[in-house]
């Protein structure tokens, strides 16, 4: 069966920023107490793990929870604002995203989430990505998302996201198919990016 396109969503409608979400319905503990032991390794590109497309999570999946309790460790701890799990091998339709990762703590962890409307209008801000790390890059997305997922007791979740939320959510669920933000930028710029971030590791690895 064909994908589901995404419908596209009127420009300068209604979009939910901040306010309080409560999209977890099993506690996640604080980053402040989290041990270094639950942290996961990132996978850096080229890692081919990071090209292959994530499988949705199936019901009932015991192991979930805990995954993204040690994902939102790693995020906090690189920092970053998202972790999709590809990004530390796991291979499933997974990702968590805390925007304010300054501020008291407010994760989301996010089941199976797909991008169910984008606006027509775009939006260009910097970006860059824990699996490339110290690179940069404008890049261009739709401004706003409607996103759909479930949380770690199976119900239903829907947002519409406009700013760092929309930007961030793009970037995570593309991960899930094997795309990185390099990718949304010209090959010349990609290239460049790619080039410098080989010639970084392989310092560091001589180091
Ligand atoms: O998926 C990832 O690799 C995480 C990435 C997410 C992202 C960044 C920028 C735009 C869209 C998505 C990062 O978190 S990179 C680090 C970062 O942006 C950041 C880190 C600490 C404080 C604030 C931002
Ligand atoms: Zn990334």
């Amino acid at each position: 069966m064909a994908p589901r396109r995404p419908t596209i969503l009127a420009g300068g409608g209604a979009v939910a920023r901040g306010g309080k979400r409560r999209y977890l319905s099993v506690p996640v503990q604080s980053r402040r107490s989290m041990t270094d032991n639950a942290l996961l390794p990132i996978l850096f590109v080229p890692d081919p793990r990071l090209r292959t497309k994530a499988k949705p999570v199936a019901a009932g999946d015991a192991q979930i929870a805990a995954l993204a309790e040690r994902m939102l460790a790693t995020m906090y701890k690189a920092p970053g604002i998202g972790l999709a799990a590809p990004q530390v091998g796991e291979l499933v339709r997974l990702v968590v995203i805390d925007v304010h990762p300054d501020d008291k703590p407010d994760p989301m962890v996010l089941v199976n989430p797909a991008i169910i409307a984008a606006s027509k209008e775009l939006a260009t801000r910097e970006e860059g990505c824990l699996s490339l790390p110290n690179q940069f890059a404008d890049v261009t997305r739709p401004a706003r998302v409607k996103v759909r997922w479930h949380d770690l007791a199976g119900a239903k979740h829907e947002i519409e996201a406009d700013g760092l939320l929309s930007a961030c959510l793009q970037h995570e669920i593309d991960h899930l198919d094997g795309v990185l933000f390099v990718d949304h930028v010209s090959a010349l710029k990609r290239n460049m990016l790619l080039r410098k971030l080989a010639k970084e590791l392989r310092a560091q690895r001589e180091e």
